[in-house]
């Protein structure tokens, strides 16, 4: 990653500390074998650094204090785990200059509290009955010591940083965006009746990785028949029938930015008649608000204005009497805002502005038809309006039938 990039990320947070303030991000930690190392998107975000255990530390103040501290490297476990980065190496990929070893964290950390009044960490949530989290344990001791000291989560600063895209950002998802379109249409081109739905999960995966993209976004929703009517099924693992409607809610990522992209096609190459007349629904419907999209709208504008056609469009379908009762075929909202994380940082009633990145994704879901139709594009809102990221991932009927 570029230095200047992430230099410019970490002064926009610095100028967003008070006076006596403290910024600490927890890298994820190294899992047990066999489960992959997945980053903590904040610390990622700040330095750059893929490597687990770290701590991220900024200080307000006339002297500044940005410090990044990393595991030292012990031989008997590299021949393990491989080689720690070292002090040296860190500093040049993060263009942080002041690394330290975790052995001396307690210490200095110590001393920076001493002069602090509030602390922004990444404290992460769990259930209130589980074990606490790293963060959780470490603020809990800080407390002990210092109890007059105010805790806040860093999203609170997060936020306002990672909700707007820059044109780098953007590039990425534009690529994940495409290498994901490229897995869609190869699964629409090779899916028969009969295959199970891993099956079009290991092409979606094939395609994504042969060309350079070593993880996914997300675990991938190949959804048949009435598994799709199941918001987040994932378990892939159903024979598809020959009439079948497929979900694909897919998506890669280029540098830890994510794709979400959702198609629903008919297995057999045709749309039933029934199918057809769900499906035009839904596509009218992702059409219309995508062609609200613009500076000053907020999302829940977005949202209210897509429950109102579903309402209508499940009234034309038969499926409901009354409007009030359209939860029972639209249980979700109409999108979240997309980056490092598949649902990104940002509130769901944010008003929209030039540089943020949504998701458009109305469905409905008939499970006593068998049926659920989901169409998801990925929308950057510009200053005149928006850009459809996504808009080259064939949505049409005519695209979608042999
Ligand atoms: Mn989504």
């Amino acid at each position: 990653m570029n230095i200047k990039l992430l230099q410019d990320r970490r002064e926009k947070l610095f100028k967003q500390l008070n006076e006596q303030e403290l910024f600490i991000v927890f890298a994820a930690s190294q899992p047990q074998y066999p489960r992959t190392f997945l980053q903590d998107n904040n610390f990622k975000y700040l330095t750059g650094l893929n490597t687990p255990d770290a701590v991220l530390v900024i200080k307000s103040g006339d002297k500044p204090i940005f410090e990044v501290f990393i595991e030292r490297g012990i031989p008997a476990r590299e021949v393990w785990e491989g080689k720690k980065i070292t002090l040296d190496e860190a500093a040049e990929l993060s263009g942080i200059t002041k690394v330290t070893y975790l052995d001396e964290f307690a210490d200095k950390i110590g001393t920076y509290f001493a002069s602090v009044k509030k602390v922004f960490l990444n404290l992460g949530y769990n259930n209130i009955t589980k074990p606490l989290n790293k963060q959780q344990v470490f603020i809990k001791k800080v407390k002990d010591h210092f109890p007059q000291i105010i805790v806040s989560d860093v999203n609170e600063l997060m936020t306002k940083l990672r909700i707007s895209k820059t044109k780098w950002e953007i590039d990425q998802l534009q690529k994940a965006i495409d290498v994901t379109g490229i897995g869609i249409k190869e699964i629409i081109k090779k899916a028969k009746p009969g295959m199970m739905e891993y099956e079009l999960e290991a092409i979606l995966r094939y395609e994504i990785m042969r060309k350079g993209y070593n993880h996914l976004g997300f675990k991938p929703i190949i959804a048949s028949g009435v598994n799709a009517a199941t918001l987040h099924y994932d378990q892939n693992d159903s024979k598809i029938g020959k009439d079948d409607l497929v979900l694909l809610d897919v998506g890669a990522a280029s540098n830890s930015y994510c794709a979400d992209i959702t198609r629903t096609f008919p297995v057999s190459g045709k749309f039933t008649k029934r199918q057809k007349e769900v499906y035009i629904e839904v596509l009218n419907i992702n059409k219309k608000i995508i062609k609200m999209i613009k500076p000053g709208i907020s999302m829940k504008d977005l949202n209210d204005q897509s429950i109102k056609l579903i309402q209508e469009a499940l009234l034309r379908l038969n499926l409901i009497k009354d409007k009030k009762e359209y939860r029972k075929y639209y249980m979700h909202s109409i999108g979240h805002h997309l980056g490092m994380d598949t649902h990104d940082l940002g509130a769901r009633d944010s008003v929209l502005q030039a540089g943020y990145v949504i998701t458009v994704e109305p469905g409905i879901y008939i499970p006593e038809e068998k049926i659920g139709v989901r169409i998801e594009d990925d929308i950057l809102v510009t200053k005149s309006g928006y850009i459809n990221l996504s808009e080259k991932i064939a949505k049409e009927i005519t695209a979608l039938e042999l």
